[in-house]
């Protein structure tokens, strides 16, 4: 179909013209994305049907299963994977249909909220690029994360819509469906042979899988995500059949958009089970359909739970062994927990779940008798292994309290627990799951993440990459570890000329489209200083936006102030009950509204805040961005991708030793990345000892003074909009330690503008040892580590 330029156009115009009844001359750009996509999708159907043979004959398969896929659009990244971009963007425009406007036409399916999901993502496209045997099991939400509609500067959220026009990607498998009961009771029959169980006057739900192929570089292997989607059972008797349709089809409905809380407990409780059951019960029925020996699971399949809201898996492959397959507990236990690996993504104790005992039993009855057969058996180990400590034993139980506690059933039921950086891991081990880590030091280790280099280099920035190829050759296409071939060019005049007329290309087509989405104009040659991530207190968009304030008022007091010019620009999504974040989104606004507006610092400073951030307009702002903003309160951010991705297109982090930044440094070395602030274990001591006095800064600092004041004197409202995050500053004693961090953010974002000003070739240089130390943070590497320590694959 893609191997001869003629044949191609011919097939795509006839097949556009039968599809849509509708002439070539007169087909829409929507039509036109249709069309290739399909087209693209069957090209790959004949390698997705073989490594799937390929995977009956016996490996061990991987199934990673996660809340949330972040993939945004994938058209690009498919042809890009395959190796048919560059042909197909020719031939196409030989047909005069630019293959870019094809790509824009293609929603971003966001079925995730940031981090967590995008990860999972970028592991997808590395265990296929990878040729290993890793599929994905997830939820096929109706509606994807939420738009983001700026208003007057306040966030409004809009229901996303990524399946209205159908999705050229998905093949619905209607008869691999399976039914999830809910709610009723657990008989209890005593026989010969043994207690039995049976789940009664169950609710069922149809969990209908929806495969997405998950196309490899290279093309070799075709991967799939399988996404379930909550319909009707037939099993339902007919009473009262809308309400139960409408509760059934709720389960699936929406993507919660929270990144750390939970709400509306019993749906979000039931989305987990629901995702769980149907996914387990899929792979053990393929396991068997192969031949596979149950006692031998283990031996065949790997199952990653990714963060604690898949956990259920545990318990629920338990009861399959257990109920429907009649193994003893231990058997069951002995392969259970050789089976599941668990990652955490987090330390903040609000991201920790915990589900009242009140809601879980009666909507799982059964899962909760094993959920608390786990625990007692879990606690009587414990029991002997230290005899007497009450206490500790009921910290560490999985059901307390009139509780049960996610991570501790997952630590329990797993071989592998892992975080996913450095700092993180050691926290963890150290503070966060001391006791578990005393208890069984052997299932701990560590993962740094990574991010794919094909989407958010190959495919973000094909500048970049055909400057590298000419450079180092294309080795590093394949192999991110090549990057490094590029650290001799840090003084090759020659390359860094190119390397910076790069990059300005970049900031002028981020300038083009701010000045279409915001109608500010914005200049590429000033500082292109970046933070986009969802807006959370400890991520400290707030630091960053009282800098720029404050920036404003030191250009004000003193003309004779000499500053490069810069563009702050912001990106993040707040969740929708999270009040404190959109009060932070409104303030970065009316500082936009006043600073882009006043004379005397035109052309200095100009804030921006683009909407709706989501992968793909992170493809546009990455490769633009001069100085990637990791501001994080050390300790707090698990890793960070978001720095990779800045890292990988040469921009310099301004960032405090958090997460990978730590991970950052090391690569590039001190004098290639701005670190400032705290460090963790000064944060976690005076977390202990209950914070620092916030307010003596204020008095101290006339410059924060002046600054926190505007907040409520009437320089950016009348309302008294902001008087709740001045409150936080000084009256609840700064949780984020903004101010304590702020004279050393403030100084070395004066220290990155004297040299990108005054020493060009010193920030070329920088842009270079990022670039070239960037290879490590492929999830490439980050999959190898996974495959071989943890899946043993
Ligand atoms: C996020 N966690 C962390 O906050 C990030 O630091 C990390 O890079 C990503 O996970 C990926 O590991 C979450 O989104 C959650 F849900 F756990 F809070």
């Amino acid at each position: 179909m893609f191997s001869d330029k003629k044949a191609f156009q011919e097939s795509f115009k006839k097949r556009l013209e039968q599809s849509y009844s509708i002439s070539f001359q007169d087909s829409t750009r929507a039509q036109q994305f249709v069309t290739l996509s399909n087209m693209v999708r069957e090209h790959i159907s004949s390698e997705w049907i073989e490594t799937n043979e390929r995977y009956r004959k016996g490996n061990k398969q991987v199934y990673y299963l996660s809340i949330e896929f972040l993939l945004g659009r994938l058209l690009g990244q498919n042809l890009i994977n395959l190796g048919l971009y560059e042909t197909l963007e020719t031939w196409l425009a030989d047909l005069n249909i630019p293959l870019d406007e094809l790509e824009e036409i293609e929603p971003d399916a966001a079925l995730g909220n940031g981090g967590l999901g995008r990860l999972a993502a970028c592991f997808l496209d590395s265990l296929a690029s990878l040729n290993l045997p890793g599929h994905g099991c997830g939820i096929r939400y109706k509606h994807g994360l939420f738009e983001q509609k700026m208003v007057d500067g306040f966030q409004m959220e809009l229901p996303e819509n990524w399946l209205r026009y159908g999705y050229v990607w998905e093949v619905r498998k209607s008869d691999l469906s399976v039914d999830v009961p809910f709610w009723g009771s657990v008989d209890v029959i005593e026989r010969k042979e043994g207690t039995k169980f049976r789940h009664v006057d169950a609710e069922y739900v149809r969990a209908v899988p929806h495969d997405m192929p998950v196309v490899g570089y290279g093309g070799e292997t075709i991967n799939t995500l399988r996404l379930w989607s909550a319909e009707m059972s037939t099993m339902t008797p007919m009473h009262d059949v809308l309400k139960y349709k409408r509760e059934t089809e709720a389960i699936s409905e929406f993507l919660y958009p929270d990144d750390s809380n939970d709400e509306g407990k019993i749906l979000r409780l039931k989305q987990q089970y629901f995702l769980v059951s149907a996914s387990i019960r899929s792979i053990l029925r393929r396991f068997l359909s192969n031949g596979g020996e149950l006692k031998e699971l283990h031996k065949h399949v790997a199952i990653h739970i990714n963060d604690t809201h898949p956990v259920l898996a545990i318990p629920e492959l338990m009861r399959l062994l257990l109920d429907e397959y009649q193994l003893s507990w231990d058997e069951a236990w002995h392969i259970t927990e050789r089976t599941f690996a668990y990652t955490n993504h987090t330390t903040l104790s609000e991201a920790l779940e915990r589900w009242p005992i009140r809601i879980f039993k009666p909507l799982l009855p059964r899962i909760f008798m094993i959920v608390e057969e786990i625990n007692e058996r879990f606690c009587k180990r414990l029991w002997e292994e230290y005899p007497g400590e009450w206490g500790r034993i009921e910290k560490m139980a999985i059901v307390a309290n009139g509780e049960v506690r996610m991570a501790h059933l997952a630590i329990a039921g797993s071989h592998s627990i892992n975080g996913v950086a450095w700092l993180h891991t050691e926290i963890l081990k150290n503070r966060e799951m001391n006791d578990f880590y005393q208890f069984q030091p052997e299932k701990f280790n560590n993962k740094t993440n990574g991010i794919t280099h094909r989407r958010w280099l190959l495919k973000a920035n094909p500048e970049l990459t055909s400057l590298l190829t000419e450079t180092i050759g294309d080795g590093f296409q394949k192999d991110a570890a090549e990057l490094s071939k590029l650290a001799p060019y840090a003084d090759d005049s020659a390359f860094l000329q190119k390397l910076w007329d790069v990059k300005t290309k970049r900031k002028e087509i981020l300038a083009k489209r701010i000045f279409e989405q915001n109608g500010v104009k914005v200049d590429p040659s000033s500082i292109f200083d970046v933070q986009v991530k969802r807006l959370h207190a400890y991520k400290r968009q707030l630091l960053n936006v009282l800098h720029i304030l404050a920036l404003y008022n030191k250009v004000k007091a003193d003309s004779s102030y000499q500053m490069a010019p810069r563009t702050f620009i912001f990106g993040a999504k707040a969740s929708p009950g999270y009040f404190y974040a959109k009060r932070i989104i409104k303030l970065i606004h009316s500082v936009a509204d006043l600073v882009n507006n006043d004379p005397a610092t035109k052309g200095l400073i100009t804030v921006v805040f683009m909407e709706n951030y989501r992968v793909s307009l992170a493809e546009d702002i990455i490769p633009a961005a001069d100085i990637s903003e990791q501001i994080s309160t050390a300790s707090k951010e698990a890793s960070g991708t978001g720095n990779m991705k800045f890292m990988m297109n040469g921009a310099i982090t301004m960032g405090t030793l958090d997460g990978a930044n730590v991970e950052i440094l090391e690569q590039t070395g001190p004098d290639n990345i701005f670190i400032f602030g705290l460090k963790a274990e000064e944060v976690m001591s005076y977390d202990k000892e209950g914070g620092y006095r916030s307010m003596d800064y204020y008095h101290h600092d006339p410059l924060i003074r002046r600054t926190l004041d505007q907040l409520v004197d009437g320089t950016l409202d009348d309302k008294g909009l902001f008087g709740v995050i001045y409150d936080s500053l000084l009256g609840e004693n700064d949780q984020y330690f903004v101010l304590k961090d702020f004279e050393s953010y403030r100084k070395t974002q004066e220290e990155a503008g004297r040299i990108y000003a005054e020493d060009q070739a010193r920030w070329r240089k920088m842009m270079v040892n990022n670039i070239s130390g960037s290879g490590i943070f492929s999830s490439d590497r980050t999959i190898k580590e996974y495959a071989k320590e943890i899946w043993n694959i």
